[in-house]
């Protein structure tokens, strides 16, 4: 299934589930380069390594973007900076100091956050029997972890201007609602709740949402 914009040049392998996928729609649109690929529906699954876009993404992963010269760019921070380079607006890559070390540390937080709950989520969906309740016991823990800090540390990193370490919390906590919802993440954590509204009402977020397909 090939989605919009037809015509452009550069194609992203792409699903409506995947949060890494949601994060480089995200930046795209915040850099006003919407259009500027196509989308290929790609189905993946670490069991079920995917020989098409294998030819693109020899790890078989979402997001892959593949260029106009045909080459190829992953993984969603290699995305979201090359998007920085050739898009508008303000930039989501801080060019140095304190600033860039804050982004791209909240990136590899928000992204830690996607690459636990993916385990979590394929975890919790095999039959009971073969489940790794010790597994899903440590995602629980990284999650309330995870949660509790950024509860504390959200006022800090809410000052600075925004930038893909923002894009990148915001999109892990939009797939703890699309995945996790049961698991309350707001409950006692009011600061980043709050926070989390604001990012979920950005014209960017709003017009790139998860689904089920
Ligand atoms: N570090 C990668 C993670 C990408 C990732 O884990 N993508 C998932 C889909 S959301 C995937 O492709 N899983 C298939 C697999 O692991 O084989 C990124 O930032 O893009």
């Amino acid at each position: 299934m090939t989605e919009r914009t037809p015509q452009a040049s550069m194609l992203l392998h792409w699903s409506p589930r995947s949060p890494f996928v949601r994060k480089v729609l995200i930046a795209a649109h915040e850099r006003g380069l919407q259009d500027s690929f196509r989308t290929v529906r790609s189905i993946v699954h670490p069991e079920v390594p995917h020989e098409e876009l294998m030819a693109d993404n020899p790890l078989s992963k979402l997001p892959t973007l593949v260029l106009a010269d045909g080459s190829a760019l992953y993984d969603s921070r290699v995305i979201c900076e090359f998007f920085d380079t050739i898009g508008q607006g303000p930039s989501l890559f801080p060019a140095s100091g304190p600033a860039r070390v804050g982004a791209l540390r909240d990136q590899a937080l928000g992204d830690g956050i996607m690459d636990f709950a993916l385990v979590w989520l394929l975890e919790r969906a095999r039959p009971e029997v073969m489940r790794s309740t010790k597994l899903i016991d440590a995602c629980h823990l990284k999650l309330r972890a995870v949660l509790n800090r950024l509860e504390r540390d959200i006022g800090t990193i809410a000052a600075r201007p925004f930038d893909i370490g923002h894009l990148s919390l915001g999109a892990a906590l939009l797939y703890l609602d699309f995945r996790f919802a049961a698991e309350g993440w707001r409950e006692g954590r009011p600061a980043l709740a709050d926070w989390q509204a604001r990012f979920a009402a950005r014209p960017s977020v709003i017009a790139n949402p998860a689904a089920d397909d």
